[in-house]
């Protein structure tokens, strides 16, 4: 296959971190839609991209990957797309911290115990104070880790655009909208993010239409 293609759901949190990062490298690329929740399980062919059944899978001239870290760096390398990294040894580990923290403990807590709990399973206001706490404590770790502008340095970073997804999940929960409240920093930061282009070009379903979508 020739040339760029991304294969996943536009709902998806981790697909959106690598669509993001390919418009903020200006990469022009292909979205092959893969509904990994459709009713027959996952696609038996999508399987021979990523045999552990998850989304995103890539590929880029014939060279094909899956694991979203993987595929960010290989764009990043590839494309030149330094910029997109914090420069120095300690932010940069400090950006990796930042993503290594959103796919270990706050994407559970966040996009699953949160949004998908409150918006798919009718649980609105009935979360468990454990639930909440998981998220909370998310929460505060990362507002701790800010940055005034980005979470790392003066420029947007991998940690920004890994964090976007889960938060504009986050934010369309009820009680994910009411944890955020206490974090003024995480807010602005997030009206920030709102203004870039790769991130109105990226819109969840959800976000676009107020509408609920299957899965995340
Ligand atoms: N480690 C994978 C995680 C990807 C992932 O969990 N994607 C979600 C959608 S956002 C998924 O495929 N979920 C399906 C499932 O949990 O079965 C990566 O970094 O690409």
């Amino acid at each position: 296959m020739i040339g760029t293609t991304l294969f996943g759901a536009s709902y998806s949190v981790y697909v959106r971190i690598v669509r993001l990062v390919l418009a903020e490298l200006g990469i022009a690329y292909a979205l092959s839609e893969v509904d990994i929740f459709a009713k027959d399980g996952v696609p038996v062919d999508y399987l021979e991209r990523h045999p552990f059944g998850r989304i995103p899978a890539f590929e880029h001239d014939g060279f094909r990957l899956f694991e979203t870290d993987a595929i960010v760096f290989y764009l990043v390398e590839h494309f030149g797309g330094e910029a997109l990294l914090a420069s120095e040894a300690q932010m940069r580990a400090r950006m990796r911290q930042i993503m290594r923290i959103m796919d270990n403990y706050a994407y559970r807590a966040l996009v699953w115990g949160i949004y998908v709990e409150e918006t798919e399973h009718a649980r609105s206001g009935r979360l468990a104070p454990d639930e909440l706490e998981r998220a909370a404590q998310c929460l505060r770790v990362l507002d701790d880790l800010s940055g005034p502008a980005f979470f790392v340095g003066a420029q947007c970073t991998l940690a920004d655009l890994w964090v976007f997804p889960m938060l504009a999940y986050l934010r369309l929960a009820p009680s994910g909208a009411v944890l955020l409240r206490g974090h003024q920093n995480l807010v602005a930061w997030l009206e920030r993010m709102d203004d870039r282009p790769s991130v109105q070009a990226t819109r969840f379903p959800a976000e676009r239409t107020g509408a609920v979508p299957t899965q995340s």
